[in-house]
C-alpha cells in the first residue's frame, strides 16, 4: 500500500465482515477466481441460481458477432415475474414491497402481493390497447409507485420502456419518442417536489404536438397533483380508468434473455443522446447479483436508493435490483432539502433504513446545510438501524466521504463507492462492504468478474501508478446491446478500431494505486461533463445554445465545482455586438432560461461569458483547453502564439 494511501485505509468492521455474505478478501478472491478459472461457468451459476428461466438456457456467452454479445441466448425469461411472482410463489406476499412516502411526508406501503396486482392490472390494460411485445413505451413519470408499476408492467408483456427524467423539457421529450417510435406515453397531470406543484402532462402535451411523434398513438395519465389538464380525446386517458375492472392476473410475456427490456438515454460526445438498449435476463442478473454483493441485502433490510427512475441507478436500484432479490425498499417523491435538510435523516430514523445509496452532490449540499443548520445534522437523528452506505454518479472527494462516514455511518458502517455507467448496467468497481478495506475517492476493485483495466492510446496496459484510459476486457451479461437504431455508433463508440474493437470503452479516466491497485477514477475522457451526477454533453448544450436566434456560436466547458462536482461554463457569440453591463447580465438569464427550456434545467449554464469570438486554432479548432483555463480563473500561462485571435482572451475573462 502506498504511504499516501495507508493513512486513510478503513477496514470493514468485525461485524460487517461476519455477516457478509461475502465475507473477507479470501470470500472475494475466491469469487474472482472461480471467474477466471471458468467466465462462462460463474456467470452462468449465478444466472441460475439468482433468476427463474421458463426455458433454461444451454448458451452462455455467444461471441460470434462481436461487439454484439449475446448472453443465454436460449434462455426464456419474464422480468417482472422474477421481481414479482416469484417472491409471492414463495411466501413473501405480504411483505412489504414498496414504502412510499411522499413529497409532504405521506406514507404508504405496498406489498408484493399487491404490487403484483397493480402491475397486473396495468399490463392488461396495455395489452388492452394493443400495445405488444418489443412495442416502445415512453415513461414520464415522477417518482412514484406508478412510475414502478409502468417499468414493471412494460416488462410484463414484453414491452420495452423508455424512462424519461421529469426534468427534461418538451424538445428533449419528443426527441426521445421520436428516436424510439414510442406507441404509447404514460405521464402524470403534474408532481409535487419541494412543496411546489410542476407541471408534467402540458409538457408532454407539447412534445407530442409535432410530426415527429406522430408513432405516439396512446397517452395514460396519473392523477397525482388534481391539476387541470387537457385531455385529448381517444388519444388521452387517465390511468385508474383504464386499469378499473381489469383481471387481477396477466399471463406474462415469456421473453428471449436478449430480449430488450429498456432503452435509456444518455449523454455522449455529439449532440445527440444515445438509446442505451439492455437486455432482459443479463441485465436482471447483474442487477439481482450486486444486490446480494455490494449491498449484501439480507431478508430482514431496508433497503433505500435515492435516485430518480429517470436515471439508470433508479433502474437497477430502484425498480429491478431490489424486487428481484424481494427486499422492502423505499421510494421518495421529494426532495433532500425539503421541508428541511434533514429529510433523508429523518427518513432513515423512521423507516428503520439499513442501507442508504446516494450521490455525493446530496452529500455534499447536505453537509453544507447541516453546518449551516446543526438542528439538520445527521447526528440529530437516530440512524442506528443503518449497516452499509453506498455512493454512486460521480467521484467523492476524501472530504465528503470522511463526513458520510462519520456522521452518517457513526463510524460503524462501510461505504460502497460503486463505479458504473448507464452503458454498464449495474456496479462495476467497487469495494464490497464485508471484504474490502476502503480508501476514500477510490472505488477500489473490480467487482468479481469483471475485466477491468487501465490502458493507454494503443490498448496496451499501463503499470500501475500511472493513469489512463479505463476498459473492460472482456463482455459482461448486463452490458449495453447497442444504440438504438444506431449499431455504427455503438461500434465506434464503446469498441472503437484503436482498441481493435477488443476492448469496451468506458469514457473515463482512471489510474490504479502502485501497490493495491485500488481504481481511483479521474474524469471523463470525451467531452462529457458530470453535473450533480447527471451526464451532459457539452455539444448538446451547444446546440441549444446555437438554436437561439442571436446566437451565432457557442463552446461550453465545464469548470470544478464544490457542490455540483462540475459546473457548466458557456462562450458565447452574439449575432450582433457583445453585450456588456447590464445587457449581458440580462442576456445571460435570458439565455440560462432558453437552454433550460430546450434540455431542461440541469442543463442550464452556471456561468455564460460573452466574447467577440473564440479562442480558435489557425486551422479554426476551438482551444477547449485554454476555454477550461479562463472558466476556472486562471491565468493563461500556456503558448497562445498559435491563436488566430489572441485579444479575445481578455473579454472572455468576464462580462466587463
Ligand atoms: C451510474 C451512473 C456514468 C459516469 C461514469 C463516471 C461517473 C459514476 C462513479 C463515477 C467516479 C463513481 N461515475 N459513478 N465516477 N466514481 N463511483 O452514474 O451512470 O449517469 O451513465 O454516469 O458517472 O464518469 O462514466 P451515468
Amino acid at each position: 500500500m502506498s504511504s499516501e494511501q495507508q493513512a486513510r485505509v478503513y477496514q470493514p468492521s468485525a461485524e460487517a465482515v461476519s455477516r457478509a455474505r461475502v465475507s473477507g478478501m479470501d470470500a472475494y478472491e475466491a469469487l474472482c477466481a472461480e471467474a477466471d478459472r471458468d467466465y462462462e461457468g460463474f456467470w452462468a451459476r449465478h444466472a441460475r441460481e439468482l433468476l427463474e428461466w421458463q426455458t433454461p438456457f444451454t448458451q452462455v456467452l455467444d461471441e460470434s458477432e462481436a461487439p454484439f454479445f449475446k448472453w443465454f441466448a436460449d434462455g426464456t425469461l419474464n422480468v417482472s415475474y422474477n421481481c414479482l411472482d416469484r417472491n409471492v410463489k414463495r411466501g413473501d406476499g405480504n411483505k412489504t414491497a414498496i414504502i412510499f412516502e411522499s413529497d409532504d411526508g405521506k406514507v404508504a406501503r405496498v406489498s408484493y402481493a399487491d404490487l403484483l396486482v397493480r402491475v397486473c392490472r396495468f399490463a392488461n390494460a396495455l395489452r388492452d390497447m394493443g400495445v405488444k411485445k418489443g412495442d416502445r413505451v415512453i415513461i414520464y413519470l415522477p417518482m412514484s409507485v406508478e412510475g414502478v408499476i409502468a417499468m414493471q408492467a412494460c416488462a410484463r408483456i414484453g414491452a420495452t420502456h423508455s424512462v424519461v427524467f421529469g426534468g427534461f423539457s418538451a424538445h428533449a421529450l419528443r426527441d426521445r419518442i421520436e428516436d424510439a417510435g414510442a406507441v404509447a406515453l404514460i405521464t402524470s397531470d403534474g408532481q409535487f417536489r419541494g412543496g411546489k406543484m410542476l407541471p408534467l402532462k402540458s409538457i408532454a402535451d407539447e412534445a407530442l404536438d409535432s410530426d415527429a411523434a406522430k408513432s405516439c398513438k396512446n397517452v395514460i395519465v396519473l392523477r397525482r397533483t388534481g391539476a387541470d389538464v387537457n385531455m385529448v380525446e381517444g388519444r388521452d386517458h387517465w390511468m385508474h380508468e383504464v386499469v378499473d375492472g381489469q383481471p387481477d392476473t396477466c399471463e406474462p410475456e415469456w421473453v428471449g434473455a436478449e430480449h430488450p427490456l429498456f432503452i435509456l438515454y444518455t449523454s455522449g460526445s455529439t449532440g445527440k443522446p444515445k438509446g442505451v438498449q439492455h437486455s432482459s435476463g443479463g441485465y436482471l442478473l447483474q442487477a439481482a447479483m450486486s444486490m446480494r454483493y455490494t449491498f449484501d441485502i439480507q431478508p430482514d433490510d431496508v433497503f433505500w436508493c435515492t435516485a430518480d427512475i429517470g436515471w439508470v441507478t433508479g433502474h437497477t436500484y430502484v425498480a429491478y435490483g431490489p424486487l428481484a432479490c424481494g427486499s422492502t425498499q423505499i421510494v421518495f417523491e421529494g426532495v433532500p432539502t425539503y421541508p428541511n435538510p434533514g429529510r433523508f435523516w429523518r427518513m432513515v430514523q423512521d423507516h428503520k433504513v439499513s442501507i442508504f445509496y446516494t450521490a455525493p452532490t446530496a452529500i455534499r449540499s447536505l453537509i453544507k446545510a447541516s453546518e449551516n443548520n446543526p438542528d439538520c445534522a445527521p447526528t440529530q437523528y437516530d440512524l442506528s438501524s443503518l449497516r452499509i452506505l453506498g455512493t454512486v454518479g460521480e467521484p467523492i472527494n476524501p472530504a465528503a466521504w470522511e463526513w458520510y462516514y462519520e456522521n452518517v455511518g457513526g463510524g460503524r458502517c462501510p461505504i460502497v463507492d460503486t463505479w458504473w455507467q448507464t452503458e454498464t448496467g449495474a456496479h462495476m468497481i467497487t469495494p464490497l462492504p464485508g471484504a474490502t478495506p476502503m480508501v476514500p475517492g477510490s472505488c477500489t476493485l473490480p467487482f468479481p468478474g469483471i475485466q477491468a483495466a487501465i490502458v493507454d492510446e494503443t490498448g496496451a496496459d499501463v503499470p500501475n501508478g500511472h493513469g489512463g484510459i479505463l476498459v473492460v476486457k472482456r463482455p459482461w451479461p448486463s452490458m449495453i446491446r447497442t444504440i438504438w437504431g444506431d449499431p455504427d455508433r455503438f461500434r465506434k463508440t464503446y469498441f472503437p478500431d484503436d482498441f481493435k474493437g477488443k476492448l469496451y470503452l468506458a469514457g473515463d479516466g482512471a489510474v490504479r494505486d502502485k501497490d493495491t491497485a485500488y481504481f481511483t477514477i479521474t474524469g471523463r475522457i470525451d467531452d462529457v461533463l458530470n453535473v450533480s451526477g447527471h451526464r451532459m454533453g457539452t455539444m448538446e448544450i451547444e446546440s441549444a445554445l446555437v438554436a437561439h436566434d442571436e446566437v451565432a456560436e457557442a463552446a461550453v466547458v465545464g469548470r470544478p465545482d464544490e457542490l455540483t462536482g462540475e459546473a457548466i461554463v458557456a462562450f458565447v457569440v452574439l449575432k450582433g455586438a457583445r453585450p456588456t453591463g447590464e445587457a449581458a447580465s440580462q442576456k445571460v438569464k435570458e439565455l440560462q432560461q432558453w437552454v433550460g427550456k430546450e434540455i431542461g434545467p440541469i442543463a442550464r449554464p452556471k456561468d455564460i461569458r460573452f466574447g467577440e469570438n473564440l479562442p480558435k486554432t489557425r486551422s479554426g479548432k476551438i482551444m477547449r483547453r485554454l476555454l477550461r483555463q479562463l472558466a476556472k480563473g486562471e491565468e493563461i500561462t500556456q503558448d497562445t502564439s498559435t491563436l488566430e485571435n489572441p485579444a479575445i482572451l481578455d473579454q472572455l475573462k468576464g462580462n466587463g
